[in-house]
């Protein structure tokens, strides 16, 4: 039975102390990590933790904990649910109050929850590629916080599943941004093309550990939007996101990428990733 961390406590229950009034459920008002835990330890952990408390601080949001409180909790977690191929969901919601869209006016705790689970990596994925469908991006403008509105996320998900998809891919104004839960990343001529890190997507924890592996390995990179037009062209193209790592992407909209199969640089920067990972996960 999976244990959880709700509102100060670690408990086998999923609902203690969860407030109907949580805004969370009303507004999507807070902000989320997912960590990835290969070996019973957490990968990244820092980068994530970081990243949580500048989503709370763009949405003017304090989470009652530091830094390490976070981290030790989140390590809690691993230990508590024996986790040794998973993932931390970790989630901060503005608290709870009666409805009224802006901030209660007495202040309240933000509420942090979370949990981690088992969950293989999803090696057929990763070594045969993966089908994508392009969607158009109908977010908001503040895509760089990762939000618990997630609603154009899902519509979009959903969209690419119902075509057999494992991806929708997002296209604002014809340019190429993110994926609906990945980043996006095309290969032409052997450099690496990917959105930069503005408003329009989150900049990624594996798209920076991505980027520092072609810095190593010598790969250039172009840190440029891309059109929908050139998406079409390219040699390789790739998602990653903490779950999904470096997942070639073989069809796009059912057309096929390049020989249909994944690519070099793709498969090189794959090696490279796995090299940071431990040996018994990443020959699991
Ligand atoms: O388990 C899952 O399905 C996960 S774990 C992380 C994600 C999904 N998505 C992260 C994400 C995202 O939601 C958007 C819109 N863009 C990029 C990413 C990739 O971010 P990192 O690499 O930090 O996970």
């Amino acid at each position: 039975m999976t244990i959880y961390f709700i509102d100060g406590q670690f408990t086998k229950k999923d609902s203690l102390n969860i407030s109907i009034d949580d805004r969370g459920y009303y507004f999507g008002d807070g902000v989320y990590e997912v960590v990835k835990v290969y070996d019973g330890e957490l990968f990244t952990a820092e980068e994530h933790i970081e990243r949580l408390f500048q989503s709370a601080s763009k949405i003017k949001l304090a989470i009652p904990y530091s830094e390490q409180q976070l981290i030790d909790i989140a390590k809690e977690l691993v230990k508590a649910n024996d986790v040794k191929t998973g993932h931390v969901y970790m989630q901060v919601t503005r608290g709870a109050s009666p409805r009224v869209h802006q901030f209660p006016e007495l202040a309240v705790t933000p509420v942090v929850t979370g949990y981690a689970i088992h969950s293989p990596r999803p090696i057929k994925n990763i070594e045969g590629g993966v089908s994508v469908k392009t969607v158009e991006d109908v977010r908001w403008l503040r895509c760089d916080i990762k939000s618990l509105n997630l609603l154009a996320n899902v519509l979009a998900k959903q969209e690419a599943h119902e075509a057999d998809c494992t991806e929708a891919i997002f296209i604002r104004d014809g340019v190429v941004t993110e994926g609906s839960s990945s980043n996006a990343f095309g290969v032409k001529d052997g450099v690496v093309i990917t959105h930069p890190a503005t408003n329009l997507i989150l900049n990624g924890i594996t798209r920076r550990v991505v980027l520092e592996l072609c810095k190593e390995l010598g790969i250039s990179v172009e840190e440029r939007g891309f059109t929908h037009d050139e998406m079409n062209e390219m040699d390789e193209f790739f998602i990653t996101s903490t779950t999904s790592e470096i997942t070639p992407v073989v069809n796009i909209d059912g057309k096929a990428v390049g020989s249909g199969t994944p690519g070099d640089v793709t498969k090189k920067l794959q090696e490279a990733f796995a090299r940071q990972i431990p040996l018994s996960v990443a020959r699991d």
